[in-house]
């Protein structure tokens, strides 16, 4: 009876899924995206209150502690701290309990073709660990702590005043050429020279770092861990090192520091995505001064959001202005910080889940995904209003973007994606070219889904697009290059995994192009496991000829690499 009844369960779900994907396959989730998503959160190891819900099916503590560390290491990336929903379902009980535990146990079993993961047939889960899972969702869901100013200044370490800092630089690096290279499991950046190739130090950092950011006038590089500490490294010092760190929160991914003109390293601003907040702090020593939170209501359908996510953040040129994009809101916020006791904030709403974007080449409009909407908003900086949404490929990830000038439609800012092979280019002259401003004008045909990053560079007729999440190694471990004038022919594909000779079989992802400040070399990281060779290899930009490539024992799980005078003057 009992099998007989999980049998016409399992027919159902998988009927309404299939439906549901066939119906919208733009909205389904690829398995590239799944893996991407579904990264461990560090909020696993947080203490949380239990609080059962008295309809819920009952869990003693061990399972409930098991569920919740588990659901943080592998549900969390895409159901949300809260299960209200991202790019997952929600799974609130007022929708989990009504389902029952058999129910979700098929889901989370088998998976669905929408993309929900088959947590059990893939072996990741046994039949125990799926069935406290399903009993877990149906509880309420435990809160991870707010972190405000009195805990963030418990982990506030200013490790060298500015007073005892160097008054001019102490060695003889270029530093505009410098190169700092998450070594993501390793929980440290490196900091390459660019004209020798060797690594200069390797700075002890968060937990995963996610980026690099460079200071107005280049000196200080800030990078924050998945963990929301921030590390501010000052490249002036002889051998650079940190001279400042903090936490922000629980969890983060995003921080930048003031361009604008006569604010040049004043300040510093940095995201979480728990608790949802974003702070803005001093840019020489890293003192919490301001903490905004970003709950709200959602755009379109205006509906109240407790966890909205800080993903993208960058300083305007136009104004005192940070652009902090708010994920599951949907929303950017152009922050004025002319005045802190009486922060002026324009909230601007385009599309949900806003991720990572970057400047067109003008520097006026920040070009940011929405990735669960598939479309690009472009926010004008100077007159503080949305100029534009363009619909785009499945699940556009730019990285910055790449802007370069197209042969028929003048400057254009493009995207890769991770749901299809297309990458997006996106008139972005409002003037000349006006009749294609924030449209999509050309659509290239790259190797595959699964890219994450395409990059250009002013100098160069190279546009090069990554796909590392891409299924087939094959795909995964090379380079697509388009010859920027001639884009009607075609891409060449580059070995560079391959080129990397790593003596063992790692997964040797290419990753992240990134050019030197010359903007004659391009750089790549070649990424595997933790206990596995790593390499960064370097190409000629040129002849597309393999230049060099760096290996050494400490570069683990290289990811991303951010060039300081690139990153410094916003170059892509
Ligand atoms: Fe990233 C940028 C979030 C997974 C490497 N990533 C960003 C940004 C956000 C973000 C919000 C934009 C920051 C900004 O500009 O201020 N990334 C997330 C996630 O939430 C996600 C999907 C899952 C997670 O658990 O973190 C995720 N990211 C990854 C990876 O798996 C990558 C490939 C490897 C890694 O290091 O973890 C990765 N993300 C990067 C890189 C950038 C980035 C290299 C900066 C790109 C740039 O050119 O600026």
């Amino acid at each position: 009876m009992q099998s007989y009844r999980i049998r016409a369960i399992v027919a159902a779900a998988l009927a309404a899924t299939a439906m549901g994907a066939s119906a919208q396959d733009k909205k389904a989730i690829t398995p590239a995206e799944m893996n991407y998503q579904a990264g461990q959160s560090p909020l696993a190891s947080e203490p949380m209150y239990q609080s059962s819900n008295p309809k819920a099916p009952p869990m003693t503590q061990a399972e409930f502690d098991l569920a919740r560390k588990t659901y943080f290491e592998r549900c969390a990336g895409c159901h949300g701290v809260l299960r209200k929903g991202a790019t997952g379902k929600p799974l609130t009980p007022d929708i989990t309990i009504g389902k029952g535990t058999d129910y979700l146990k098929i889901f989370i079993a088998y998976g669905s073709p929408a993309g929900m993961p088959n947590w059990l047939t893939s072996g990741e889960m046994d039949e125990k660990l799926v069935d406290i899972m399903a009993r877990y969702v149906q509880q309420d869901p435990p809160q991870p702590p707010e972190f405000g100013l009195e805990q963030m200044k418990a982990t506030w370490k200013v490790v060298v005043p500015p007073a005892q800092r160097p008054t001019k630089k102490m060695n003889s690096y270029n530093l505009e050429n410098i190169f700092s290279t998450t070594l993501r499991d390793a929980g440290e950046v490196a900091l390459i020279d660019g004209d020798s190739k060797k690594i200069i130090s390797i700075v002890k950092t968060g937990y995963a770092v996610h980026i690099s950011r460079v200071s107005a006038s280049g000196r200080y590089l800030f990078v924050i861990g998945r963990d929301a500490k921030i590390n501010m490294i000052d490249l002036w010092m002889e051998k650079p090192e940190t001279v400042a760190e903090i936490r922000i929160g629980l969890e983060a991914r995003s921080v930048d520091t003031s361009k604008y003109k006569g604010y040049e390293d004043k300040l510093a601003i940095a995201g979480a995505y728990w608790p949802p907040q974003f702070v803005i702090m001093k840019g020489d020593t890293l003192e919490p001064l301001r903490i905004v939170a970003t709950r709200g209501m959602t755009v379109g359908k205006q509906e109240y959001h407790p966890e909205p996510r800080v993903a993208s953040i960058v300083a305007s040129h136009y104004k005192p202005e940070f652009l902090v994009n708010v994920k599951e809101t949907g929303k950017t916020l152009l922050v004025d910080y002319g005045n802190l006791d009486a922060l002026k904030i324009t909230e601007i709403g385009s599309a949900p889940f806003l991720h990572d974007g970057g400047w067109d080449s003008s520097k006026r409009y920040f070009m940011v995904a929405a990735n669960n909407s598939n479309k690009i908003a472009a926010i004008d900086a100077k007159d503080g209003k949305l100029a534009g949404l363009t619909e785009v490929g499945k699940i556009p990830h730019p990285g910055r973007g790449a802007n370069f000038n197209h042969p028929k439609y003048g400057p254009v800012w493009s995207t890769g994606h991770l749901g299809d092979e297309t990458i997006s280019l996106i008139g972005t002259d409002t003037k000349k070219y006006k009749q294609h401003a924030f449209k999509q004008v050309e659509v290239l045909k790259g190797q595959g889904g699964g890219s994450l990053f395409l990059k250009t560079h002013p100098k160069s007729r190279n546009l090069w697009v990554d796909t590392p999440l891409n299924p087939d190694a094959k795909v995964s471990q090379s380079i697509a290059v388009f010859d920027i004038k001639n884009l009607d022919k075609g891409y060449q594909v580059l070995p560079i995994a391959e080129w990397a000779g790593l003596k063992d079989d790692g997964a040797k992802r290419v990753v992240q192009p990134e050019y030197n400040k010359a903007g004659d070399e391009v750089w790549f990281s070649v990424w595997s496991a933790k206990n596995k060779e790593s390499a960064i290899v370097v190409v000629d930009d040129k002849t597309r000829k393999l230049k060099a490539v760096i290996k050494d024992p400490r570069l683990i799980t290289p990811t991303g690499h951010f060039n300081i005078y690139n990153t410094q003057h916003d170059v892509y």
